[in-house]
This record gives structure tokens, sequence and C-alpha cells, in this order.
């Protein structure tokens, strides 16, 4: 059943443009942001399989690794090809989903930053620090999640909607909204889910996929980082760690930290909450949540990061206890400057 709720009220209009570049792509490469997270992966896989390359399935970008455990159900879901370096070279297209910055897309580093070689790249995305770095844009920094933007391109093209391309961009609505919980669940969010689910969205699968399917090694490091939880500044701010010999130790890479941040954010009362983790030795990554919509967003950046106004990140060089000692006073200088 197609919907056909387009609020003008939500958001930024599609460009006119955008589905009709899409159209013409014959041999498109789908590339989403590094470490893609479930809304990143819904997404990439919802266009590339919405919109096939001329003769077989689009390719889509995930470089060796980039994949966690957690996530791979949805490659499985899909089995689109791996774009190569041929398919770049041969690409007549790009689209890129969730991904705030042309170096932020995960595309093989031997492809170097001039990958899209004066060829279209659209742009869907929905962070507030997005560069607009495609020749056609939408950043709808309002939406819950790229995949509900992804939605409405596939309803505005009247391309059908599928059991699996409904079940990968509910995973990434579900997903970016944490089960419809944060205050960007806006109702154009529920409409999109419902309609997906009325498509055949697999409710039950994707939320045992990301809500109860812990595998022993992201379970190992969920209680490293349970026990390396500290609360400071009065219970207004809670961080955890977990060094690269952690993250080692117990059985995970660094494409295994998703949402790791959820265990500091959880404490009652909060109002800032870091985690800060060594996926690679010597660079400790950063991720920040504001609560109550405090803005972590300038912090990141201030960092050399990016991200949304109460969900960003950053990568710093130095191990964990250098980055905790750097950015933990920063936090607490962002919360007493908010009281003035
Ligand atoms: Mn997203």
């Amino acid at each position: 059943m197609p919907n056909t709720i387009e609020p003008a009220s939500f958001g930024e209009p599609i460009p006119a443009n955008l589905v009709e570049t899409l159209e013409t792509f014959r041999r498109p490469v789908v590339i989403g942001h590094v470490r893609p997270d479930a809304d990143c992966l819904g997404s990439m896989f919802a266009v590339a399989l919405t919109w096939p390359a001329e003769g077989g399935p689009a390719k889509v970008s995930l470089p060796d690794g980039s994949l966690s455990r957690r996530l791979a159900f949805m490659a499985d879901w899909t089995d689109l090809p791996l774009a190569t370096a041929e398919d770049f070279v041969a690409a007549d297209g790009f689209i890129a989903v969730d991904t705030a910055q042309k170096p932020r897309c995960n595309v093989d580093r031997s492809l170097g930053g001039g990958w899209a070689d004066g060829r279209p790249v659209i742009n869907i995305d929905h962070h507030t620090s997005n560069t607009n770095f495609g020749a056609v844009n939408w950043v709808d920094a309002q939406a819950g999640s790229a995949a509900e933007l992804v939605y409405r391109v596939i309803r505005a093209s009247e391309r059908p909607i599928d059991s699996l391309v409904a079940s990968l961009l509910y995973a990434g609505i579900h997903s970016d909204t944490v089960g419809f919980s944060l205050p960007t669940t806006r109702s154009s969010a529920l409409h999109a889910a419902a309609d997906l689910v009325d498509c055949g969205a697999r409710v039950a699968e994707i939320g045992e996929h990301l809500c109860r399917s812990q595998s022993k090694p992201e379970f190992d490091l969920n209680r490293v980082i349970y026990d390396n939880s500290r609360v400071v500044a009065d219970g207004r701010v809670a961080y955890s760690t977990a060094s690269y010999a952690e993250i080692t130790g117990a059985g995970c890479t660094s494409a295994d930290i998703d949402d790791q941040i959820s265990i500091p954010r959880s404490l009652q009362g909060i109002e800032i909450a870091v985690l800060f983790t060594e996926g690679r030795p010597g660079k400790t990554r950063l991720n920040l949540r504001g609560e109550s919509g405090i803005n972590v967003l300038d912090l990141a950046t201030a960092l050399g990061g990016g991200g949304h106004a109460t969900a960003a990140g950053a990568i710093i060089d130095g191990t964990i206890e250098q980055a905790v000692d750097r950015v933990i006073p920063l936090v607490i200088n962002r919360l007493d400057a908010r009281q003035d």
C-alpha cells in the first residue's frame, strides 16, 4: 500500500533532481560512512537493491574489516557484491548515504581522496555537520535516520519496496532512533516504520538481531565497559573506556564498537555520556551523547570530529588515559558554562 504521507513540515524537501539523477546511473557504487552502523548499512543496501546496475546488482563499498559482527546479518540478507577498485573506475555515479563529509566515506584507502573523479555523487544524509559534498545534496538534519530519508526517496521514485528493502530500512530507523526512543523520533519516522511493516519488514527478527543477539566477545567487552564506567561532576557526566588490549582481550576488534556508549548513557540523571575506545593502538575514539538537548557537537568539532547536535564523536591521538585527562575537563566545562 503506497504511503502518500509527505507533510511539508517535515524538514527539507527532496531536491527536484535527486530521483532524476539517480535514475540515470547505470554503474553506481553505493557508499556509507566508516564504521557503518545499522542505519548506514540499511540505507546503503536499500539504495543498492532499489536501483540495480545495468545487468546486475549495484556495487556497495565496504572495505575489509568494515562490518561489525552484530550487523553482519544485514550483509548476509542482501548478499550484494562489494565494490572493487575496478568498479570505482567503471562507475558512472556514486550514492553516499548517512555520511557527513567526503573524507568519512568508507572507501578503500588505496583509492585516495579523488575516487569520484568528476563523476556525480548523490549525498543523502541527516548529519548537521554535512558539508554538501555531492553534486546533488539532500541533508535533513531533523531526520532521525538516513533510512527514513531513503524511504522517502524510494516512495518519491514510485519504485517498489519489498520485504527485504522494508526490513533494511526499518532496521535503520529502529537503530538510529534507539527503538523510537530519542527526541529525533518524529511522527514521520513512525509513519515510515508503519508503512515498512505493511511492506513486510521483519520486525521480530530485526529486534532480535539488534537488541538480543550479543556474541560472547561483545558481551565480554560490555562487561569491561560496565567495569570501567565512572561518574563525575556530581553525577552529571558518566564515561567509560576500553583500551586496545581490553578490546582484543575480549575477542573483539574496533569494528565491534558501535553502541556501547549506551552503557554509561543508561545511568539515571546523567547529562553527558562519553565512551573512549582505543580501536588502534594510540588512537582513541570518542563518542559523546547529550541528554535533554545538550549539544555535544561543538565539543566534538573542536576535537576534529563531527556528528549530530546530541550525538557526536571524534578520533584523537593518544592513549585512553591521555584522552580522558584531556576530554573530561572539557566536558565538565561544557556543563558548567551551560549553568551560567
Ligand atoms: Mn544515521
